[in-house]
């Protein structure tokens, strides 16, 4: 995993989900049934500067969302959609932008003027965003590591959609995408191996089970609060008592603006490859191939809370998961 993966803290971030861990990506999107299901596809091309490919208007509809990060970007690249609500997609861009490059705000350990909102008595957080960050859609996306691929079926419903990195650090220019039309009524359900379920503050597998190898999973939301999804593969006897001191170290290290320390765990060491599925809303779902190896996982979700700011990590958002062989 990535140094920061909790940077969330202490920047003037409104999302915060710039800290995906190195390890959490997939090599490439393996061999799956997705594409016989007739979905429309959007192929994009992820360049450090640009997405290539994303339509200025689509159909609304289920689409499978195909993206391959160029090799040049060391942490992979992807792609999110949001549909705005309460703001305008330009404002929300203008949001998202955040501070000015070179300010300093970006490594402070206390936010920021920009930071908005107002930390709650006694929290660890940063300060909550404001609330369209919560009223907004988030559609979820496709994250592939660098040089590689990876896909996503996710569903688009008709208005003005944000596409970006879903990441307030990402390099990537976002785009605005018009969708138009109604949901199609007959939507098709991809076959699913397993189906992992987010809500606050918690991540299970509610439906068939993780194996190694390749398979597809569905990821849905069914809190109040957008999620994400980060899987990551550590040591075989990791346990969520681990996981949380490691956390707990990274995270004063972030307050106090200093390297973490780590006592046991190290997310830079003892971490290796898994999938992750950008941010979602309440009902939404998302399908994703994946190929995974046998071992223990951390499934984890950093988005940052509508109390304080804080990553959803910090409110005990983390599961520790036997990936069977
Ligand atoms: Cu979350």
């Amino acid at each position: 995993m990535r140094r920061r993966m909790v940077s969330v803290i202490g920047a003037a971030l409104l999302l915060g989900v710039g800290s995906v861990p190195a390890g959490a990506r997939q090599e490439a999107a393996p061999a799956n049934g997705l594409a016989e299901l007739g979905l429309p596809e959007i192929e994009v091309a992820i360049t450090a500067e640009a997405y290539e490919g994303i339509p200025e208007s689509i159909e609304a509809g289920r689409y499978l969302i195909t993206v391959t990060a160029d090799e040049s970007l060391e942490f992979g690249g992807g792609i999110s959609f949001i549909r705005p609500e309460g703001v305008t997609a330009e404002e929300f861009l203008g949001a998202l932008a955040g501070p000015p490059e070179g300010d300093g705000s970006e490594s402070a350990a206390t936010p920021g003027p920009e930071a908005e909102g107002t930390p709650a008595e006694g929290s660890e957080g940063p300060g909550a965003p404001p609330p369209f960050v919560y009223d907004s859609l988030y559609a979820g996306g496709a994250f592939a590591g660098g040089g590689a691929s990876a896909q996503a079926v996710v569903d688009l419903s008709p208005g003005e959609w944000i596409a970006w990195g879903d990441d307030p650090e990402a390099t990537q220019e976002p785009v605005v995408v018009e969708v138009t039309g109604e949901m199609p009524s007959d939507l098709t359900e991809p076959e699913s191996g397993a189906t992992l379920t987010m809500s606050e503050y918690d991540i299970q597998v509610t439906a068939g089970e993780l194996v190694a190898g390749e398979q597809v999973i569905k990821v849905e939301n069914v809190g109040a609060q957008p999620h994400f999804l980060v899987l990551a593969k550590g040591p075989d006897d990791m346990t969520e008592a681990q996981v949380e001191v490691m956390l707990e170290e990274e995270m004063a290290a972030q307050m106090a603006g200093s390297e973490p320390e780590y006592s046991d765990l190290n997310p830079d060491e003892d971490f290796g490859e898994g999938p992750y599925t950008p941010s979602q809303s309440n009902g939404t779902a998302t399908w994703h191939p994946v190929d995974l190896e046998a071992g223990t996982y951390v499934m984890a979700c950093f988005f940052p809370d509508v109390t304080d700011g804080a990553p959803h990590t910090a409110k005990g958002m983390y599961t520790v998961i036997e990936v069977a062989a």
